[in-house]
């Protein structure tokens, strides 16, 4: 079994309900076992240059799963989650969407490949990651050396941890 950390987020469709969604089919995921997960998050949309219209706020969470299935099986098992809640493709990137499922660490696998790309590349710049991750796992060392305890040492400023 290889530990992953899978980053959840959602802006549409009611993102409390589609997280809970996400993390009860990531516990029935196949060859995998949900080992932990975080509280949920909110923090305002992070926008891209190309895609700069305002968006609803995100709720966003990290899962941490126990998985024999190798990098691509589970991005594929991951998007097929997507798409059950309505995943459009055929937008922008970083567009709103009912339900994001990103690998952000497969043990300590390091991969550039057009398909998947692990570390996750954007996640040491977001607290919307960072936070959560730290939450199910204080003592990580990050494949960069930092210690993730060091990044979350003040308390996150756009973010808010809900109940
Ligand atoms: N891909 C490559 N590496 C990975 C990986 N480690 N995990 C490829 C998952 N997918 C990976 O992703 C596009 C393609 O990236 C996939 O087909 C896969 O082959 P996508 O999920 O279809 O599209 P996307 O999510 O729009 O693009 P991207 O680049 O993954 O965006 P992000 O990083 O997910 O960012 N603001 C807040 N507050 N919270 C958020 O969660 N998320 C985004 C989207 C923007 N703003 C946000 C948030
Ligand atoms: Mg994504």
């Amino acid at each position: 079994m290889t530990t992953a950390y899978i980053a959840l987020g959602s802006n549409l469709d009611k993102p409390r309900a589609q997280l809970d969604w996400a993390l009860r089919a990531l516990a029935s995921l196949k060859n995998s076992q949900l080992y932990q997960y975080s509280s949920y998050y909110r923090s305002a949309a992070l926008l891209s240059k190309d895609n700069p219209t305002p968006q609803p706020d995100y709720l966003n969470a990290v899962a941490v799963l126990k998985t024999q299935l190798v990098p691509l099986d589970l991005l594929d098992a991951l998007q097929a989650l997507e798409n059950q809640r309505g995943r459009r493709r055929d937008v922008k990137a970083w567009s709103a969407r009912p339900l994001d499922l990103d690998i952000l660490l497969y043990g300590d696998l390091q991969l550039d490949s057009p398909r998947l790309k692990i570390p996750h590349p954007q996640m040491y710049q977001r607290d919307f990651v960072l936070y959560p991750l730290c939450e199910c796992e204080p003592k990580l060392i990050l494949p960069n050396g930092q210690r993730l305890a060091d990044l979350c040492a003040t308390p996150a400023k756009q973010l808010s941890q809900l109940s």
